[in-house]
């Protein structure tokens, strides 16, 4: 019999970690997810795997905690999900985004080496990175030209892992993924932001929604289906980039009209703009070209922008359902 294969997932807490350790706990992995020491332990998330996983402590800004754990737990694959991932926070905190969310990344890929070269490594790159986008759509060749401290931050994580694996040939890629979303989203992000806010004013929990540019177009999947490609990437014979999208887009409008349709609302009834939610710099579209996943991965997104609107409107309003009847 084959030995398990172990994978760490950095950031198992979040969105992304949660559906992949999910997809690896189904393809046999022995899975141990790293998160970071807080005075609650609230891992909503992955409540629901706590007996199948294994939790380590580790934070991507402490060098040494980043080489022990590797060496401790001797991963076959790293995941490195973890990140300050929220684009507006990036303007207030941008020191501690370039922290975690770039230097980190050189942090596991120096633990790696250290330990390690046969491990394999997957960062945890972003659409992001086009920012002002220089072609449409937007391929792994696309020049980047990021808007944000976190696009910034993520453009050198890209690079770091570029460059750990032709320095040291070590199986390391980077996966430029699109926006993906699901019921799991937080809620400062716009999708959920929106259907959280069709659930509250469906159940008359709330009255308006207000948000900021709703011109902005984004390429969204579904979470679900993207962490499939994550993983396919570390399963190919060799390292190489990868863009994960689905090939269409839709402004913030737009998902705001069938979110709030979904719940037999009419959006431009609730929805006000407001200024608070605007950028110093917008990343006006995205728009993937994902036919090198689906030649080389054989990945094609499988849940439509409809169906990921439906799903995170129902499940919103699920879970609210109980507050409306208190
Ligand atoms: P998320 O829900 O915000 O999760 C981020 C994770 O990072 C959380 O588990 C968080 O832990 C952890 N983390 C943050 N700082 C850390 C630190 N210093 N040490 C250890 N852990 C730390 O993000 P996501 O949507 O799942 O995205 C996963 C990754 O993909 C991120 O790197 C993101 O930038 C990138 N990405 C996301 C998308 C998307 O559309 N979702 C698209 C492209 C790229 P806590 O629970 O302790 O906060
Ligand atoms: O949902 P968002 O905050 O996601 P954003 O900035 O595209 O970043 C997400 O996707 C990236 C991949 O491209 C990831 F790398 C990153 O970690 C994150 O997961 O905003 C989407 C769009 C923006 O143009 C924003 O200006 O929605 C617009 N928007 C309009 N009103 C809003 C709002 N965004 C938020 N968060 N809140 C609003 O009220």
């Amino acid at each position: 019999m084959l030995a398990k294969k172990t994978a760490l997932i950095t950031g198992i807490t979040g969105q992304d970690g949660s559906y992949l350790a999910e997809l690896l706990l189904d393809e046999g992995y022995r899975v141990v997810g790293m998160t970071r020491r807080t005075s609650t332990e609230v891992h909503e998330r992955i409540e629901h795997l706590v007996d199948r996983i294994e939790i380590v402590s580790g934070d991507l800004l402490d060098q040494s905690s980043m080489t022990k754990l590797i060496d401790d737990v001797r991963p076959s694959e790293v995941y490195n999900l973890a990140a300050q991932s929220f684009v507006p926070t990036s303007w207030s905190q941008p020191v501690l985004t370039g922290e975690f969310t770039a230097l980190g990344v050189t942090r596991v890929l120096d633990a790696i080496r250290q330990v390690d070269t046969n491990i394999k490594f997957y960062q945890a790159s972003s659409s992001e990175m086009f920012g002002k986008v220089q072609e449409t759509p937007q391929r792994e060749e696309t020049p980047f030209y990021p808007r944000s401290p976190y696009g910034v931050a993520k453009v050198y994580g890209h690079w770091i892992t570029v460059n750990y694996r032709e320095s040291y040939d070590m199986f390391a890629v980077s996966g430029i993924l699109f926006n993906h979303e699901s019921e799991r989203r937080g809620k400062e992000f716009v999708t959920r932001k929106i259907t959280d806010g069709v659930a509250r004013i469906a159940l008359g929990l709330q009255k308006q929604l207000a948000l900021g540019n709703l011109d902005a177009k984004r390429d969204w999947g579904f979470a679900g289906d993207y962490v499939r490609a994550m993983w396919l990437m570390l399963q190919q014979a060799g390292p190489e980039d990868y863009v994960i999208a689905t090939g269409r887009t839709h402004t913030v409008r737009e998902f705001c009209r069938l979110a709030f349709a979904a719940a037999d609302l009419d959006y431009e009834r609730y929805v006000v703009e407001d200024a608070r939610f605007m950028r110093p710099a917008e990343v006006d579209l995205l728009i993937g070209d994902p036919s090198k996943a689906a030649r080389v991965l054989k990945w094609v997104p499988e849940t439509t922008f409809e169906q990921l609107i439906d799903r995170m409107v129902r499940a919103d309003i699920a879970r609210l359902r109980p507050l409306a009847s208190v």
